[in-house]
């Protein structure tokens, strides 16, 4: 992890910089990924499962006996730990729900706004070497309580063809009944379009390798809404003497074991701090079993001594981290101050793990400085709201004019007379 010391704003955006991402590149190879799956359907499904997972799939559904025979699979401390998870994050998502709102906004004219499930959702979830299942109830909570009518889940086959029972579990523990084997972009392209087997979404979610990014990115091209535009995950830790080093150590070691290009940024007052904490970074890493993959992501990865809080508090704006970790003594200045984060954990036992798997909150979060402007996936994300009105003949006789007036000096015609039309009508009674 490289050290700076206090470094000047106008550098930040550049030593901050988050590993760049070949997007253009990787297009080249998911379009024609997904112009296959279109023409094709189900049957390019199975040739991308055998090209890309190595498994040989002969019904891409997996079949309802198997998912219910997945717990079994499983030991029992962690399928309770699974459903103390799911109560938690239906308990949080459930206090999300927005009530309908109704007013009379002047004499005869009444909005209402109503928040309606999006009917078809898709979820994506990634198998290999961390069969998310966390992510399951992530995505799979909020859209049960919303509503969604339907709900796919795609993630890929292990070379076997099977998929890891804890997915299946969590699935069939909130109640997701339809599961493919298909992994990658085809994924994403089987939702996007429809296939035999796979039912075309409104909206896909999911976190994903950088083919999956693409692949969702390019899905909104054909009218399907995704979550958020997903990076590496990463974290920021600000920390001050109150901090205990060896648990600083293990949040920023958490995020770097997810992959080579996640980035994990420290700030402390002085240096002393940061020097005991990459201590405890050396120490802990070696008994690591991703400790490769997290060494790489901490060569992404920046220390900075920050000595006055204002100046911390701002580089953490600009930089906007996906996670926010606050282990300072100040906590609320640092709280208040805050206005670009995905998620923030605070004090020194809240873990970033414990809002990836159980707190409540959601872990799928705006990254690469997203979080400027996107929130991370709620219930929100899985309805949308409609507005309705309805407006009396006295209603119409109030407000009327105003709209007269606007649509004439807007040039258009029309929309006066659809209100003068019904003003002279009213008039003759
Ligand atoms: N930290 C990841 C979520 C996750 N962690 C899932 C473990 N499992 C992105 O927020
Ligand atoms: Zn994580």
């Amino acid at each position: 992890m490289r050290i700076l010391v206090n470094p000047d704003s106008k550098t930040w955006n550049k030593e901050l910089a988050r590993p760049v991402q070949k997007m253009k590149a990787i297009e080249k190879i998911v379009k024609p990924i997904m112009k296959k799956v279109k023409r094709q359907g189900d049957k390019a499904l199975k040739k991308f499962a055998l090209e890309y997972d190595h498994a040989e799939i002969d019904s891409l559904l997996v079949d309802q006996a198997t998912v219910g025979a997945a717990g079994e699979q499983l030991s029992a401390e962690l399928r309770e730990a699974i459903q103390t998870a799911k109560r938690n994050i239906e308990k949080f998502h459930k206090l999300q729900e927005m009530p309908s709102i109704s007013s009379e906004i002047s004499e005869g004219v009444t909005c209402m706004r109503r928040s309606v499930a999006i009917q078809k959702v898709g979820l994506y979830i990634p198998g290999g070497t961390a069969p998310l299942f966390s992510t399951v109830l992530m995505l799979g909570i909020p859209a049960k309580l919303a509503g969604c009518k339907e709900i796919v889940l795609c993630t890929p086959p292990d070379p076997t063809g099977k998929i890891h029972p804890a997915i299946l579990y969590t699935a069939s523990l909130i109640g997701i009944s339809k599961i493919i084997k298909a992994g990658g972009a085809q994924a994403i392209a089987a939702m996007c379009y429809g296939t035999e087997t796979v039912p075309q979404v409104d909206k896909i979610f999911g976190p994903g390798n950088q083919y999956v990014t693409a692949a969702k990115q390019l899905a909104t091209r054909q009218g399907v809404a995704i979550d958020m535009p997903a990076g590496p995950s990463e974290v920021l830790v600000y920390a001050d003497e109150s901090a205990i080093p060896e648990f600083v150590a293990s949040d920023l070691l958490s995020q770097a074991e997810h992959g080579v290009d996640s980035q994990v940024v420290l700030i402390c007052p002085t240096e002393k701090i940061i020097k005991k904490v990459l201590t405890f970074v050396e120490l802990q890493l070696k008994e690591l079993p991703r400790q490769k993959i997290a060494k790489k992501a901490l060569e992404n990865s920046v220390a900075i001594v920050m000595e006055n809080m204002d100046h911390a508090l701002d580089l953490i704006n600009s930089y906007a981290p996906e996670h926010l970790i606050l282990a300072v003594k100040e906590e609320e200045k640092a709280i208040q101050g805050i206005v670009n984060a995905g998620s923030v954990f605070i004090g020194n036992f809240t873990p970033e793990s414990a809002g990836d798997y159980a707190s409540g909150t959601n872990h799928t979060l705006p990254t690469n400085g997203y979080a400027r402007s996107y929130s991370g996936v709620s219930l929100d994300s899985f309805v949308k709201k409609i507005t309705y009105q309805k407006i009396t003949s006295a209603g119409i006789q109030s407000l009327g004019p105003s709209i007269e007036i606007m649509a004439q000096h807007e040039n258009l015609e029309a929309h006066k007379n659809a209100v003068t039309v019904r003003l002279n009508h009213l008039s003759k009674d």
